[in-house]
């Protein structure tokens, strides 16, 4: 793990928000942290919805990029334990019960345990993180996330020297998920990253966004969020962490191993097999004039995780 600092000015690769815009966003930020409403249409959405209050303080690694509206954040998403289509998982999700939910972390650590989801909201202060999340689809939308770095748990169960790699398994259970039906992909849904990936202080265990708690459309009531890597790799419903020693077999690799391999670090310079990864489209600017942004190597987080990756072929370990 790097051991400097980040600034926020080390997120900005291409589009530096001007100044006051910044500040303002800041201060509105502040207010609902404060409890207050902040931007029009968010509280009250989210009201409708039954949604809690989730506030975070600022995180000074959040990209300062103008976030995707709450509507598009909360009716666009990839969640196929709800269905396959973008709108599937907030039509479908409500059937997902958060409540009670347990993590179990075991495998590779002196002290395996079970963290109820009231012990892991309250690991270290909760942060509010403006992250880019840009799906291997070819689309993109930048998001207040809340949480806690995923490194806060790691080290309270305290991993074995053979804890190479952690796989994180999500919920599988028909009774709750309609999508289990089908058999697009292997159930339950498993990603995993490398063991310095996931102590990375940019990976965030994530509870909330917009500072509420998580819509069950988005992952409730924990996911995990890497930013620098493509979506599918921020697993949702997170029930099972596993330290384990060999690399773990994912979903998606498992599906498509030609087309979705287990680093999957966003990368212009590596297109899918069926299509070019060098662009992507920003939801909630979709329109008539909008040009097409440029995919940022890491996703834009260079600068902070490309010497996790130093000396190894991305082209060959996509
Ligand atoms: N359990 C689970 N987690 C998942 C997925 C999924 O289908 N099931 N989809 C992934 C993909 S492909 C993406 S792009 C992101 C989307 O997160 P969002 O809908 O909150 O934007 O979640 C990821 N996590
Ligand atoms: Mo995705």
């Amino acid at each position: 793990m790097p051991k400097r600092h980040f600034r926020a000015d080390d997120l900005l690769p291409s589009e530096i928000t001007p100044r006051h815009v910044f500040e303002q966003r800041r201060r509105l930020l502040k207010s609902a942290a404060a409890g207050l409403a902040f931007a029009p249409g968010v509280d009250a959405l989210a009201q409708a919805a039954g949604a809690q209050k989730l506030p975070g303080r600022q995180s000074g690694l959040s990209t300062m990029e103008k976030t995707t509206p709450y509507k598009d954040v909360v009716s666009y998403n990839n969640f196929y334990e709800f269905g396959t289509e973008k709108d599937d998982p907030a039509r479908n999700a409500h059937t997902l019960k958060t409540r009670p939910w347990t993590v179990k972390v075991e495998g590779e650590v002196l002290k395996p345990r079970e963290f109820d989801i009231d012990e892991l909201l309250t690991l270290a202060p909760l942060e509010e993180r403006i992250y880019r999340l840009r799906c291997v689809e070819g689309w993109s939308m930048v998001i207040p996330w809340v949480g806690v770095p995923l490194s806060e748990l790691i080290r309270r169960v305290e991993p074995t020297g053979n804890a190479k790699y952690v796989e994180f398994v999500t919920l599988a259970d028909r009774a709750q998920m309609p999508g289990l039906s089908s058999p697009v992909l292997s159930w339950p849904y498993v990603e995993g990253l490398r063991i310095d990936e996931a102590n990375h202080p940019l990976t965030l265990l994530t509870m909330g966004l917009y500072g509420e708690v998580l819509p069950k459309q988005s992952g409730a009531p924990v996911r995990i969020v890497v930013p620098w890597k493509y979506g599918f790799k921020s697993g949702k419903s997170i029930v099972r962490i596993r330290f384990v020693e060999k690399q773990p077999i994912t979903s998606w690799n498992r599906a498509a191993p030609q087309e979705y391999g287990f680093y999957s670090n966003v990368n212009p310079d590596v297109s899918h097999p069926r299509w070019s990864q060098a662009t992507e489209r920003r939801i909630g600017e979709d329109g008539f004039l909008q040009r097409k942004r440029k995919t940022l190597m890491f996703n834009g987080y260079g600068e902070q995780v490309a010497s996790l990756y130093a000396g190894m072929d991305l082209k060959r370990f996509f």
